[in-house]
């Protein structure tokens, strides 16, 4: 059995296509360097080598028939990996861990979008992260037309941008039922606002938590 986590901080990333993630998980980066808290970044799918390969056939060979289950399962063995290569190792050293996406994009897109049933998906999730649960999830919420055209303007669309609207709109729901279920562990953000201000409001919620919680050897206080 995996060991419980009693350090550390898991904080994950959540939102439809091009809302922003990316932008502020690197700002956030910038924030707890500046502020000397251990930390380490990583995504999903990928962050090891086994993800990696799984990333290139899921998302990058849209072309290759894949069904909606070994789509949710090849995501899962991703997971699985980075929780018992990367996540608890760094939770265990009492560092913040950073995740672009985790195991509610698997609810969002394969349960509320393609349809897969809600009680399979959470019992597998279970199997392959052992329960883990982020601490804190900042779900950027926008209107998948403004996110994919965003991420329209970087060249060739993966398998998931290539769903038809109402895929995504189903999407964008699925993550707004999982906010409204756990309010205490979801902060929802409109990703519409600037980067400036999402990023203030980040890590201020950040900042605040880290002051409840013992990170990492030497940081004892909260960062300013
Ligand atoms: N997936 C993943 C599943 O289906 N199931 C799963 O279980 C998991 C884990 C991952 C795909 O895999 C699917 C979901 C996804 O389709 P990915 O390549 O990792 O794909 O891409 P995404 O996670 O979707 O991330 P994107 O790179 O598309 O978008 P981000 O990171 O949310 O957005 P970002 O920061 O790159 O910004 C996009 C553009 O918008 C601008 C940026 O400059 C950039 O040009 N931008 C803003 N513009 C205006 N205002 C703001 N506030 C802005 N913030 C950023």
């Amino acid at each position: 059995m995996n060991e419980p986590v009693s350090r550390g901080l898991f904080i994950t990333f959540e939102g439809p296509e091009g809302a922003g993630k990316t932008t502020q998980i690197a700002r956030l980066v910038e924030r707890l360097t500046g502020a000397e808290v251990a930390h380490i970044v990583t995504r999903e799918p990928g962050g090891t080598p086994l993800g990696t390969r799984i990333r290139q056939v899921v998302l990058l060979e849209p072309d290759l028939p894949v069904d909606p289950l070994p789509e949710f399962l090849l995501y899962s063995a991703s997971r699985a990996q980075l929780v018992g290569q990367i996540i608890r190792p760094a939770l265990a050293r009492g560092e913040v861990v950073v995740c672009d996406r985790y195991a509610d994009s698997s609810l969002a897109y394969q349960g509320a979008g393609r349809g897969l049933d809600a009680g399979l998906l959470a019992q597998i999730t279970h199997a392959a992260t052992g329960g883990l649960q982020p601490d804190l999830t900042f779900l950027l919420d926008l209107d998948p037309a403004v996110g994919l055209a965003r991420a329209a303007t970087r060249g060739e669309p993966d398998r998931l941008e290539r769903a038809d609207l109402s895929f995504h709109q189903r999407v964008r729901e699925g993550f707004l039922a999982l906010a409204h279920g756990e309010p205490a562990r979801f902060r929802v953000m409109d990703g519409t606002r600037s980067p400036d201000e999402l990023a203030e409001q980040i890590w201020s919620t950040v900042a605040e938590t880290l002051g409840t919680v013992q990170i990492g050897a030497g940081q004892a206080e909260a960062p300013a």
